[in-house]
């Protein structure tokens, strides 16, 4: 551990400071000067961000993360110390955290892509519509805004400088950041989620790196006490990236994606920047891999909106006899034509950032067990005897006389509380080497080979169990197209269908219709072996049950053998308007204990279809407008032509 300290200016301590600094240390701060021969361990160019970064924000110390045992367990300590941390003794080495509960989310409107020109980042919108692909903000307001918020903002706190990876450690896949933070939770949070630490300074060397910058906002003292032990400050909150310079600006929230910058801002929205610049992918997606009771194993990477059980299909523990899946990721993926003109994917994470309720024995045993220890807890409730609780894990305390103690930390909740025991986008934050199906290659450094790419949606209506795209632009237009079910905003009540193209809808780092056409274009590059696109949707309904035609959950396994004999070219399909959709008794169901109407699990229905042509166009029209590439228009208009061709 390094810790660089103007010691000179803390004369009536004499050991150095490492805890909170006291107050009559932030009295005594004078200008703010980082020590030359403390950070001489670094590169000149990451000294010279930590040193422009620190004289703007005026932290009263830097602290350089090198990852070690040591470091969290004394991050931690200093946590507990603080209260924004407790034990939760149940378990090995995990933690709960509560937040203000004005800070428990990403924040959309918030978040900002700053480029001179605005449609390099945002499509324009048609006349009176107000987009919904992103925010853009011209690098003087975002100057602006910034200086109003930026200068001492750190005041009295420690600037922790944390070198991580993305991705395993020297992959040619991985790109290195540094990440300056006043948050020790987002120490111990990109401990988890990124390979963090001393090596990757090695790593680096001189070379470039990802800037980016988070602060709570909330200089010491404060003016009132934080509530929770969590500082943040929502009206001022902003989170900015500027792809010109590789930068990322976070202020004013010290919650997931908000302030884990490697994760939505790095590895997507700039990541996908950096993808299109060099020919590759960044993309909301689980990586799994499949194995066949012959031993053949193939990996798949799919894009689900949220709420459709990303994390769980990723760790799937397969009904199907003898098949086996293993999980290479749970949320993002990196990909990139190889050599031979094989797709490969790394998972750019070293963690999972996962909704905690909903989890359970049944819904995802693996996660599960991979939570047991060394975990991060936030916003869920805690047990009595120092274990957690959420929704979905009723059946740990039914009978049981145990008390419990919800988010908001009323500590006589019970079953019949009328609010949940845990916010709903409560997380657990925990390392992925612990899930006990992690795939072994899950850190090869060359990636993983993909055989096909997934697109799903919770669809109640009219979309089948599975269908397989004609060919990449058809795939391009049904990822282009992808709609989910949603809990919307407050002024409709209840669900209603989403757009969310490629699950990206909230991640895109530039115009939308340039990303299109960025997938386009791989079609036309030589020697790339372009894998099979499917989609999926375990969630239809039947018209007149209103049941879920199909179990789910490890019945998908059932699922996913059929896409990999359509990988394997096998004679499994048949032709509908809308793609290929299984032939009859194609889907194998040996041990499937259910009566399923496949009839009406793949029928595809003509009007239905016809008024998703007309929305998808009308979509299309109103967000994308003139960016729309004409290869996606060509084959919106021939899914409908076949479909009015259609009996
Ligand atoms: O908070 S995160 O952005 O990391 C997760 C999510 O909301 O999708
Ligand atoms: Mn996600």
């Amino acid at each position: 551990m390094y810790l660089i300290q103007r010691l000179s200016t803390y004369s009536h301590h004499s050991t150095p400071v490492v805890s909170q600094i006291c107050n009559s240390c932030i009295r005594s701060l004078s200008a703010y000067a980082v020590p030359k021969e403390n950070i001489s361990q670094l590169s000149s160019k990451v000294k010279s961000y930590v040193e422009e970064k620190a004289k703007i924000c005026e932290p009263s110390d830097i602290h350089i993360c090198d990852g070690s045992d040591k470091e969290n367990n004394y991050l931690l300590g200093l946590m507990q110390k603080q209260g924004i941390v407790e034990p939760l003794p149940k378990y090995e080495n995990c933690w709960l955290t509560q937040t203000d509960p004005a800070d428990v989310a990403r924040v959309e409107s918030l978040t900002f892509i700053s480029t001179h020109n605005k449609r390099d980042t945002i499509p324009t919108p048609k006349d009176g519509i107000k987009g919904t692909l992103g925010n853009w903000m011209s690098p003087e307001d975002l100057n602006n805004a910034l200086n109003e918020r930026l200068p001492g903002c750190m005041k009295g706190r420690t600037m922790y400088v944390i070198p991580f990876s993305m991705g395993p450690i020297g992959s040619p896949l991985s790109k290195i950041g540094i990440q300056l933070t006043d948050s020790p939770y987002v120490v111990a949070s990109m401990r988890i989620m990124t390979r963090m630490g001393a090596n990757v300074l090695e790593r680096l060397q001189n070379d470039e790196f990802i800037k980016c910058l988070h602060s709570v906002g909330q200089p010491l003292p404060m003016k009132t006490q934080p509530i929770n032990n969590w500082p943040c400050n929502p009206s001022k909150t902003i989170v900015a990236h500027i792809p010109e310079n590789n930068e990322i600006c976070s202020f004013g929230s010290g919650y997931g994606g908000n302030s884990l910058l490697g994760k939505k801002c790095f590895a997507l929205r700039l990541g996908s920047i950096l993808a299109k610049r060099e020919g590759w992918l960044a993309e909301h997606m689980l990586i799994l891999g499949i194995t066949n009771p012959e031993g053949v194993k193939k990996y798949i990477v799919a894009a689900f909106p949220s709420a459709c059980g990303k994390t769980n299909l990723a760790m799937m523990t397969p009904t199907l006899p003898g098949y086996k899946v293993e999980c290479v990721g749970d949320d993002i993926a990196w990909m990139k034509f190889d050599e031979n003109g094989i797709l490969r994917a790394i998972n750019p994470e070293n963690g999972f950032f996962g909704v905690a309720p909903g989890t359970s024995e049944k819904t995802n045993p693996n996660a599960m067990k991979t939570i047991q220890k060394n975990t991060l807890f936030t916003n869920v409730a805690k047990t009595a005897d120092g274990g957690f609780y959420w929704e979905g894990l009723e059946h740990h305390i039914k009978g049981k006389n145990i008390g419990i103690t919800s988010w908001l930390g009323d500590s006589n909740w019970t079953l019949d509380s009328d609010k949940p025991s845990s916010h709903p986008n409560s997380r657990f934050c925990t390392p992925a080497k612990q899930c006990p199906i992690m795939d072994p290659a899950w850190e090869d450094p060359k990636g993983v080979p993909i055989s096909a790419i997934v697109f799903g949606g919770r669809r109640p209506k009219g979309v089948p169990l599975v269908y397989e795209s004609f060919n990449w632009r058809h795939g391009v237009l049904i990822g282009a197209a992808l709609r989910s079910e949603a809990t919307a905003a407050a002024e409709h009540k209840g669900k209603v269908i989403m757009h969310d193209p490629f699950a990206m809808r909230p991640f895109f780092g530039y115009n939308f219709g340039h990303y299109l056409q960025h997938w386009l274009n791989f079609e036309k590059k030589s020697n790339t072996k372009l894998p099979k696109i499917f989609h999926v949707n375990w969630f239809r309904k039947g018209e007149t049950s209103g049941q879920f035609l199909w179990p789910g959950f490890g019945e998908n396994s059932r699922v996913l053998d059929w896409i990999c004999k359509r990988v394997d070219g096998q004679d499994v399909a048949q032709e509908t308007p809308i793609g290929f959709t299984p032939k009859k008794g194609t889907i194998n169901t040996e041990g499937l204990n259910e009566n399923i109407d496949f009839e009406e699990l793949f029928s595809v229905p003509k009007d239905f279809w016809l008024e998703e042509c007309d929305r998808i166009r009308n979509y299309f029209t109103e967000q994308v407008n003139n960016d729309v590439p004409d290869e996606v228009w060509n084959q919106l208009k021939q899914l409908q032509q076949r479909l009015q061709q259609h009996k």
